[in-house]
């Protein structure tokens, strides 16, 4: 079964309250899986018990709004929640928002009605989530915001689990310096317009760049952080800039490899005649870099889950958790690509 089916289909299953991630059979529908509008039944014996007699270290009850299914690096963290989940025995609530914000605000006030003990959330934008926050806050629920920031007053959430995107964007430039010899044109593939993980590591590039006065970004567009639109932005940016262009930074290595394709439909060597330096860290831009066409990644790690269920389980215990629960990341070059290859988890 593809990935993508079967993320579907375990959504679906998720939001009737199953935890069968393991045994998950294929289903008849790929139909969204957004809709989030069943709310688990509450088992009976539950709300019968008295407070006296309620069962210690009760089930963790979860909801989580993924924002979609853009890139390599999503889907590695899609598995990795639902993975963790399933091994440590989380009651979890899964919803993909397709993309739409919309979806992840109908998600979260589902998972308020659900009366869940924690709720992730991936922000697709940092913007607009002040309200439905303070209905959480309202019913007592802890927000953890999961791998990209919402721009929200700190006490509307406990903490959040991610990187430091300004300095993948500050590392990204230094790696092209070094790469263009301190000197070239560059252009760049922005991932979703407004996302905090598209905003920063703009940010960190460009002022890193400033150290570098003979470099210059010639043109910088979003590619979504998908593969396709990576591909269709470099193809118009190719064709603007004819043999102008040195380097591409992407936001994602999902939009790199559509611009590596774009590279080579163009008749040029991506990696050699194009720099390709992009950030995430998935399989397929080492397999770029083992093949001499990707030049640099800056690690970006998906593989949250534990964090997450860790921050969540504190929280439902009554613990406090850090604001920023930071991950440990590296860069990786072509040069030790084909070493790094077998050891990469996602
Ligand atoms: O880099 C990109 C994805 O939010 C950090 O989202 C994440 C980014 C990741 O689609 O590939």
């Amino acid at each position: 079964m593809k990935f993508k089916k079967l993320v579907a289909v375990l959504s679906t299953v998720m939001l009737i309250g199953a935890m069968t991630v393991g045994c998950a059979k294929p289903a008849e529908t790929t139909a969204p899986a957004a809709s989030t509008e069943e709310a688990a039944p509450a088992p009976a014996a539950e709300a019968e018990a008295k407070p006296e007699e309620a069962p210690k270290n009760e089930k963790l009850v979860v909801g989580f709004a993924q924002i979609g299914q853009e890139s390599g690096w999503r889907d590695a963290e899609t598995w990795s929640i639902l993975n963790t989940a399933e091994e440590i025995g989380v009651d979890l609530k899964f919803s993909d928002g397709q993309q739409k914000q919309e979806n992840q605000i109908k998600a979260i006030r589902t998972f308020i009605q659900q009366e869940v003990d924690v709720i992730g959330v991936a922000p697709v934008v940092e913007t607009g989530w002040e309200t439905v926050f303070k209905e959480a806050k309202d019913a007592g629920i802890p927000i953890v915001l999961v791998d990209r920031r919402a721009a929200v007053p700190e006490d509307l959430y406990a903490g959040f689990i991610g990187s430091d995107f300004i300095l993948e964007g500050q590392s990204a430039a230094k790696e092209m310096a070094t790469l263009l010899g301190n000197k070239g044109n560059i252009v760049e593939l922005q991932g979703t317009v407004g996302a905090s993980a598209a905003t920063d590591r703009m940010t960190g590039f460009t002022d890193e760049l400033k150290n570098y006065p003979d470099m210059k970004i010639l043109a910088s567009q979003t590619g979504d952080f998908t593969r396709a639109k990576g591909k269709e932005v470099m193809e118009a940016f190719l064709k603007a800039y004819p043999g102008e262009i040195n380097g591409v930074y992407a936001h994602n290595d999902d939009m790199a490899l559509g611009a590596i394709e774009a590279i080579k439909d163009a008749g040029l060597k991506p990696g050699t005649d194009i720099k390709v330096v992009s950030i995430d860290g998935v399989k397929g831009i080492f397999e770029a870099m083992a093949a001499g066409e990707a030049n640099v990644t800056v690690e970006c790690n998906p593989l949250l889950g534990p964090q997450f269920f860790k921050a969540a389980q504190d929280l439902k215990d009554g613990k406090t958790i850090e604001k920023w629960i930071k991950s440990d990341e590296g860069i990786f070059r072509q040069e030790t690509a084909k070493d790094d290859l077998p050891n990469r988890k996602y």
